[in-house]
C-alpha cells in the first residue's frame, strides 16, 4: 500500500527566505497544487490566491499556454550559451516585449530575477553616464521605504532598515529621497493621494548637497509595494521627472510588481504617462513560473554603447541564464495568455468595484488606512501596542485558515490578486477578509 506523503519527514536543511523559519516548521503551510484563482494545501483545502502567488501570477496558475511552451521547448532545445550565442525564441520575446511599451523604451536586457534587474538598470545608468562624458555622475539615489530586490545594489538604493541593517555599509555614494506616505492627509484615499507631489522636491534637496554633475540616477517604484502600497501623490511622478531631466539624472522605474497589467495598463509607464529611462522587470514576465527578468532602455542609452570596433563586447554584464530559451518560451506563452483574456488592461475594468470591496472595510476594528489602485489593495492596521507586526501576521495566519492567502508587511494587509479574478471572487475575498479582521484582538 502506498500513501502520498505530501509533509516531507524532515525540514531542517531548508533555511526558508524571508520567512519565520520556527513558527513556520511547527505548523507549516504548504501549497501542493494551483489552479486559476486557487491553491491546493497538502491537506486538501482549497485556498484563495489574493496576492498573485508573490505578485508574480497575474494570469492565474496552471494556464495551458504557459505550460505547453516550456514543456515543448524544454524539449527543442534546453540551453543555449547566453554570450556571443543566441536562439530564437529571445529575439522574438524582445521584439513582443518592445512592442507593449510606449516607442522609446526600445531595447531590452534579460535576467533572472526582479533583483538582477535591478543590478541591471543600476549598472547601465552608471555605465552609460561615463559613456557619455560623464564619468563624474557615480551616486545613485533611492527612496526611503523602497524595496529593489536583496543584491548589494537594490539594497543599497532601497529604503527598508530592516533589510539593510544586517549587511554592513552597502554601496558608496547612495542617497534617499522621502517617502510619499503621509497618512495624517492622505487616510483612505482612492486611488492617487491629492497631497504631496512636493515630496519629489526632496531631490533637489539632494542636488544641492551634491551637486547633480555627481549623481547618475533616480530609482523609485512607481507604486511601492512591498513597503506596504504606496501610492504616488497626483503630479509626484512628473515634477520628479522635472528635477531629473533639469539636471541631468536618469530616471528609473521598478515595475518589478507594476508591470504586466498591475494597474490596468500593461505598465506604470503607461498608467501614469510619464516616461522614466530604465524599466525593470520580472514577476508577471513569465507569471512567476520561470524565473526570468527583463530590464527596458531607452534607445539613446543603448545606443551610446554601440560605439567603437564592433567585435569588442559593448557591456561587459550579463548572467548565465539572461534570456534562458525555457524562460524565454514561458514568457511568450505569458503574454499570449495576457493578450487572449485581455489581462493587460482588465484592472481597468474591475478597478472600481475592487475599490468599492475594499473600502467598505473602512470601520472594521483597527483599520487606520485603506489604498488602492488598479487590482492592488492595502490595509493599514494598528500595530499592537510593544508588538509590531503581531496584528497583521496574526490576520495572516487566520486568514490561510480560513482558505484566503494575503501577504503581510509590517502590519499591512497587502492584496494583488491574479488578473483573472470575477466579481464573485473579489466578494468571496472581501468576505473571508472582513471575517478575518473583525476575529482580531
Ligand atoms: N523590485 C521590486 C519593486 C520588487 O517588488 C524586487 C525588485 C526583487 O525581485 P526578486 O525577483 O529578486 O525577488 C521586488 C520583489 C511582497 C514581496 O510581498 C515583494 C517582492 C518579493 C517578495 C515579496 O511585498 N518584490
Amino acid at each position: 500500500m502506498t500513501t502520498r506523503q505530501t509533509v516531507p519527514n524532515n525540514m531542517d536543511a531548508f533555511w526558508m527566505p524571508f520567512t519565520a523559519n520556527r513558527q513556520f516548521k511547527k505548523a507549516p503551510r504548504l501549497f501542493v497544487e494551483a489552479d486559476g484563482m486557487y491553491y491546493t494545501t497538502d491537506d486538501g483545502r482549497q485556498v484563495l490566491d489574493g496576492t498573485s502567488g508573490l505578485w508574480c501570477c497575474n494570469a492565474g496558475h496552471r494556464r495551458p499556454k504557459i505550460v505547453e511552451a516550456i514543456a515543448k521547448q524544454a524539449s527543442l532545445l534546453d540551453y543555449a550559451p547566453a554570450f556571443q550565442m543566441g536562439h530564437p525564441k529571445v529575439f522574438e520575446l524582445a521584439a513582443r516585449l518592445v512592442s507593449l511599451m510606449p516607442p522609446g523604451l526600445d531595447h531590452v536586457f534579460f535576467t533572472n530575477s526582479g533583483s538582477e534587474s535591478v543590478e541591471t538598470a543600476l549598472k547601465i545608468a552608471l555605465a552609460y553616464q561615463r559613456q557619455r562624458g560623464e564619468a563624474s555622475r557615480t551616486r545613485l539615489i533611492g527612496r526611503e521605504r523602497g524595496y529593489h530586490g536583496v543584491n548589494f545594489g537594490g539594497l543599497s538604493v532601497g529604503g527598508i532598515a530592516s533589510n539593510r541593517k544586517f549587511f554592513g555599509t552597502l554601496l558608496a555614494g547612495v542617497d534617499h529621497i522621502r517617502h510619499t506616505h503621509d497618512l495624517a492627509r492622505n487616510a483612505f484615499t482612492r486611488g492617487q493621494p491629492a497631497y504631496g507631489a512636493e515630496f519629489a522636491d526632496d531631490l533637489e534637496r539632494l542636488v544641492a548637497l551634491h551637486d547633480a554633475s555627481t549623481i547618475a540616477a533616480v530609482i523609485v517604484e512607481p507604486v511601492a509595494g512591498s513597503t506596504g502600497v504606496l501610492i504616488p501623490p497626483k503630479g509626484y511622478l512628473e515634477r520628479l521627472r522635472a528635477i531629473c531631466d533639469r539636471h541631468g539624472i536618469l530616471l528609473i522605474y521598478d515595475e518589478v510588481i507594476t508591470g504586466f497589467g498591475r494597474l490596468g495598463a500593461p505598465f506604470a509607464v503607461d498608467y501614469y504617462g510619464v516616461m522614466p529611462d530604465i524599466v525593470t522587470t520580472a514577476k508577471g514576465l513569465t507569471n512567476g513560473v520561470i524565473p526570468m527578468g527583463a530590464v527596458f532602455v531607452k534607445k539613446e542609452i543603448h545606443d551610446a554603447f554601440m560605439t567603437g570596433p564592433e567585435h569588442m563586447i559593448e557591456l561587459f554584464h550579463g548572467y548565465t541564464y539572461s534570456g534562458n530559451p525555457v524562460a524565454a518560451a514561458a514568457a511568450l506563452g505569458t503574454l499570449d495568455t495576457y493578450a487572449e483574456d485581455g489581462l493587460l488592461t482588465r484592472a481597468a475594468d474591475l478597478s472600481s468595484y475592487w475599490e468599492d470591496s475594499l473600502h467598505a472595510l473602512k470601520d472594521l476594528p483597527h483599520v487606520i488606512d485603506i489604498r488602492n489602485t488598479g487590482l492592488i489593495g492595502a490595509i493599514e492596521l494598528e500595530p499592537i501596542p510593544g508588538q509590531p507586526t503581531k496584528r497583521a501576521f496574526s490576520a495572516f495566519l487566520k486568514a490561510f485558515e480560513d482558505g484566503l492567502l494575503i501577504r503581510t508587511t509590517g502590519d499591512i494587509i497587502a492584496l494583488s490578486p491574479p488578473l483573472i479574478i470575477s466579481k464573485s471572487e473579489i466578494d468571496q475575498l472581501f468576505a473571508k477578509l472582513g471575517a478575518v479582521l473583525r476575529s482580531l484582538e
